[in-house]
């Protein structure tokens, strides 16, 4: 129980970040800690927010004390880079990077970073085998093409510059002549037995159905194919659409259920209080698993008479979490397809950033 509320803390100290209160999202860390005193990811998150507070010494000390608590968390390191970068210490930071590459040594992103704190520094000559690394891992990769020719350019090896840019004009035109993208998403419904997860997903996917049930896990995943025009290029989204089968009682539902999650959708009865008040053990059970994904929120039966909570009461909790909430029907389909199409949108969203 110690750990679930921890977990809950943790949580609280996130959204509250998220809606600009640092103060009081160190608080809630600090509770978390209070609770668990090696848990590293609350020490990670603390380190975050220490720094947009500009409080760089004490963010070093948190990613630090995230890093001693598991050796492999990049996150925590990826962080302490930031934070001795904040401060000018090139030369530690580099020793972050190095750190990742020897956790990852496919880590793209690490290879790039340490060689663009190389070229800072003017060892343009190891920068540009970072760089070289980066690009083996990934050939088309812009970034560190980019930053490989900013580096020949300062060491005058034009020629070589000029190849870069070759590259990268012929990466791009090739990005363009794709004009579709295909996008596959996962997310899970998630909320007390019988409250209608099932019934919403027949009513969302009835004539294109494609089910594979995994026993192992007691999950059954149904995909729906949607087609979306912008003026520039099409996405083909592919949502995996995960349920739970059999379920007996709450939150007892196998971690693998939750595993690469890109969104959830919380799921409880208008006529039952009861699945109201259980949200937040099943968002506290997708957290466990997930990094912080979007979520939605529906109220569902919401065509029955005998309500059990009003509105308010679901805000109150959708915008603990900036999340939007929906009144749906599975039996008279009250904006099913609505709240799928914004689960939709909330993952494309996700995807440009
Ligand atoms: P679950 O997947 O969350 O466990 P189900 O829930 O989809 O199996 O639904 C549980 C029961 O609620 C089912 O009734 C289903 O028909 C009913 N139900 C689902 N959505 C609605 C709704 O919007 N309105 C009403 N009135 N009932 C709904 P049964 O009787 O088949 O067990
Ligand atoms: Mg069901």
């Amino acid at each position: 129980m110690k750990d679930e509320n921890a977990i809950a803390f943790l949580n609280r100290g996130r959204f509250k970040a998220a809606s600009k209160k640092y103060e009081e999202a160190i608080k809630y860390y600090d509770k978390a800690i209070k609770l668990n005193p090696e848990y590293a990811e609350a020490y990670n998150e603390k380190g975050n927010t220490l720094l947009i507070l500009g409080k760089v010494d004490e963010a070093i000390t948190s990613f630090t004390k995230a890093t001693e608590i598991n050796e492999k968390y990049i996150t925590a390191w990826k962080g302490k880079e930031a934070a001795l970068l904040m401060q000018n210490k090139q030369e530690e930071a580099i020793g972050c990077c190095d750190t990742i590459i020897r956790i990852d040594p496919r880590n793209e992103e690490a290879w790039i970073t340490k060689g663009f704190l190389l070229s800072d520094i003017h060892r343009f000559d190891e920068a540009l085998k970072c760089f070289d690394r980066a690009i083996k891992i990934n050939p088309n990769s812009i970034d560190a093409l980019r930053k490989k020719g900013d580096a020949l350019l300062a060491l005058g090896r034009f020629d070589e510059e000029k190849k870069c840019n070759q590259s990268i004009e012929e990466i791009k035109k090739e990005d363009k002549m794709k004009k579709t993208k295909r996008i596959m998403k996962k997310i899970c419904l998630v909320g007390d037995p019988a409250v209608g997860k099932t019934s919403l997903i027949r009513r969302y996917v009835y004539d294109t159905f494609e089910d594979k049930y995994l026993y192992t896990i007691g999950a059954k995943i149904t995909k729906k194919i949607m087609n979306i025009k912008y003026p520039t290029h099409d996405v083909n989204l592919t949502l995996m659409i995960w349920d739970i089968e059999g379920q007996k009682g709450t939150g007892k539902v196998h971690s693998t259920y939750y595993k690469g999650a890109d969104a959830a959708i919380i799921v409880c009865d208008i006529t039952m209080k009861e699945t109201l008040e259980n949200i937040q053990n099943w968002i506290n059970a997708v957290f466990k698993v997930t990094a912080e994904i979007p979520l939605i929120f529906l109220a569902n039966k919401t065509e029955l008479p005998n309500k059990a909570f009003d509105e308010k009461e679901i805000k109150n909790i959708a915008s603990e979490f900036n999340a939007r909430y929906l009144f749906t029907s599975a039996k008279t389909g009250k904006n099913v397809e609505n709240a799928f199409i914004t689960v939709s949108k909330l993952l494309l969203e996700q995807t440009r950033n």
